[in-house]
């Protein structure tokens, strides 16, 4: 596989910037959160000065990651400092890392004094930056930030190869998923072999569940269905769900890629409850393309995991999604 790496114009635009204002996407994974400490880490040891802004706090199973910069939720906590620059990380199109941002990217150029610069995996990138990077043969943004950092000549040890470690493992299911490369095997032996010690790495990252937590899943396993012959799991969890096990929304993370275990599944369905109505997601095995079937229903992501919020309660939701995951499938639904 081709990778492309960042143009001239996006290097210079980084090489020119003082002051970066870094974010990624609302809710974010352990992608969205390792490729922008990776780049904040990066362009620190560039000299530049760096504030990191997510719209969502930190999720409870990544709290244990150390951060370069102080992350803020609110622009107004910056006060008077001033971007010249507003990089966007793991981010498709401008409106995911929520409308404070949104706001920032799509003033027209000659009303702003900052330049944009968006750095992206996901397949259909909208290209709304000033500067984009954007390239879905990589696994994950992380791995583009190795490729940076490398570029920099900066080695990926330390808190910069952990960051990227979270982020590769992350997207690529621990190295499980079909997006899973060559090039990601060998930036984690690279950070490897610079000193990250794997079985600490887990410990942090793996080993922090709560007693709830591990009570949740295993009522929502024990709720699982399967639907169109067998071919498509089904999995749905309210706010019930979550009040009975006393847990934050954060506890369902990944949830949906253990469904992925069931023999004979194609497609998982995961539903859950979200502020506004329903948070759809979508994991396929390779053969159905995930993402077309969120973009029919006004989401997105990639070929094999997607997304889409939905407005109406989770049950409303997945039996809309289910009705386009069987029509993509050309089957007709059991039923639901
Ligand atoms: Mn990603």
């Amino acid at each position: 596989m081709a990778f492309t790496f960042a143009s001239e114009h996006l290097l210079d635009a980084l090489d020119r910037s003082r002051r970066i204002l870094a974010t990624t996407h609302a809710n974010p994974d352990g992608d969205a959160l390792g490729s922008l400490t990776a780049f904040a880490r990066i362009m620190q040891a560039r000299g530049k000065e760096l504030r990191l802004y997510c719209l969502s706090p930190l999720p409870d199973h990544l709290t244990w990651l150390p951060l370069p910069s102080p992350l803020t939720a609110s622009l107004d906590a910056l006060e008077d400092w001033q971007p010249d620059t507003v990089v966007l990380v793991d981010c498709a199109d401008e409106k995911r890392a929520g409308e404070a941002i949104r706001e920032l990217v799509m003033r027209p150029k000659a009303e702003r004094s900052f330049k944009t610069v968006c750095i992206d995996h996901h397949v259909g990138n909208s290209l709304f930056a000033d500067f984009s990077w954007a390239d879905p043969a990589y696994c994950a943004t992380g791995a583009m930030m190795g490729e940076l950092a490398r570029y920099y000549g900066l080695p990926l040890t330390a808190d910069l190869g952990e960051d990227i470690y979270l982020a590769l493992v992350s997207d690529t299911g621990s190295f499980t998923y079909a997006n899973t490369n060559a090039q990601a095997l060998e930036m984690a032996s690279e950070i490897v072999r610079g000193g990250l010690c794997l079985a600490s790495f887990s410990e942090r990252s793996n080993n922090n569940w709560s007693l709830g937590r591990m009570h949740l899943w295993g009522q929502l396993m024990r709720e699982v269905r399967m639907e169109c012959g067998g071919s498509v799991v089904v999995s749905i969890v309210t706010d019930d769900h979550l009040r009975r096990f006393n847990q934050p929304a954060s506890a369902l993370e990944d949830f949906a890629s253990w469904l992925r275990r069931l023999k004979g599944v194609k497609v998982v369905l995961f539903v859950r409850t979200a502020p506004r109505g329903s948070k759809v997601s979508l994991r396929s095995m390779g053969d159905v393309d995930v993402r077309e079937i969120a973009a029919s229903l006004g989401g997105g992501g990639h070929t094999a995991a997607a997304g889409v919020d939905m407005a109406g309660p989770p049950e409303e939701a997945a039996a809309l999604a289910l009705k386009a995951i069987c029509r993509a499938m050309g089957l007709e639904r059991s039923n639901l």
